[in-house]
């Protein structure tokens, strides 16, 4: 791959609101919103350039930035799964299959399908993955159409069909940063979610959902502070709320609002990012930014009591994510 492949598609609303996606990965690349006094800042962390996508490091590192990530996102334990008698056995590290391999939908090169402008405007992507890519089977074939709002809403869909039956799990995976600059501690967040996944020490499910009390600093079932903790969990939604999650930092009064058809979201604040790179953003050292990872439970195919991530030849899967920013007026 080199440089003359990469490419960056913009959307922008009538409020201003700037959308960058790279082609590598479907990633988004930046996302410029404007805070409560005017000024133009970028909420969405990732490399400064996009040729450090495409480096060697970024392949070792497989942070995914701002990426679109499948054919499995998360972990599959032992990198191995059953479908109708037949044992599938998909690329692995230390007994862990982690977001669709080395060759993950987050290194391919997406084509660009369409794209709309004015109000409302949006694009769409698309990639391939062939039968047994990675040990999976069946051929996929995915697209993603992004969508920014004129009310700041950025709509993400991905679609997908096999001809075979396989398994898929995609998500985005944005990491922000709410304040354009500096840390996410001190960002309040608030996830519709009694449960979290209980894992091994590779952070692999072992089927059981534990109930969050209310004493675990992990529990932000009420809206609380993130502190200068690592959080890589999966929480299992309620449901039971028109939202799904929230983040809200009173610096900028800028509030990220997750609404999804997923049944779980996996929230990810690395306590450090790589350093091979520069960064787009003036971020901290700790705690730089939050994921916020809309899709099934990791594992699901091991666990016969984890919604089913089986994808049947002809059908079609599909994702919706809705990130809605508002700058909050007291
Ligand atoms: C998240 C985490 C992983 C990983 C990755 C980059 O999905 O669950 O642990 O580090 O992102």
């Amino acid at each position: 791959m080199t440089t003359n492949n990469l490419q960056i598609y913009k959307l922008t609303n009538t409020a201003e609101t700037t959308l960058e996606i790279l082609n590598l990965g479907a990633s988004v690349f930046s996302l410029k919103i404007n805070d409560i006094e005017g000024n133009l800042i970028n909420i969405v962390v990732g490399p400064e350039k996009k040729e450090d996508y495409i480096t060697e490091e970024y392949l070792q590192e497989n942070m995914c930035f701002g990426a679109s990530i499948g054919r499995y996102a998360g972990r599959i334990s032992d990198g191995e799964f059953k479908l109708d008698e037949t044992n599938y056995k998909l690329f692995q590290n230390d007994g862990v299959h982690l977001h669709g391999g080395i060759r993950g939908l987050q290194h391919k090169i997406w084509n660009m399908n369409s794209q709309t402008f004015g109000e409302n405007p949006s694009m769409s992507l698309s990639c391939f993955s062939e039968d047994g890519e990675e040990g999976y089977p069946g051929n996929l074939k995915v697209e993603v159409c992004y969508t920014l709002t004129e009310e700041n809403e950025l709509k993400i869909e991905y679609t997908a069909k096999s001809d075979k039956k396989t398994i898929v799990n995609l998500t985005n995976h944005t990491y922000f940063n709410l304040n354009g600059e500096g840390s996410v501690s001190g960002h309040e967040l608030q996830i519709n979610a009694a449960k979290n996944l209980e894992v091994d020490a590779k952070l692999r499910p072992i089927g059981i959902l534990r109930t969050l009390n209310l004493e675990t600093e992990k529990n932000f079932s009420v809206s609380k502070k993130i502190e200068n903790i690592q959080v890589d969990d999966t929480f299992v939604l309620d449901k039971l709320d028109e939202t799904d999650a929230r983040v809200y930092s009173a610096k900028t009064k800028i509030e990220l609002i997750l609404k999804t058809n997923q049944p779980a979201v996996v929230i990810f604040i690395p306590k450090n990012l790589p350093h091979h790179w520069n960064y787009n953003t003036r971020v901290s050292k700790q705690f730089p930014s939050i994921c916020l990872e809309a899709q099934n439970y990791p594992d699901a195919p091991n666990h016969s009591n984890f919604p089913s991530a089986i994808l049947n030849a002809g059908d079609t899967y599909t994702n919706k994510i809705s990130y809605k920013f508002n700058v909050v007026k007291d």
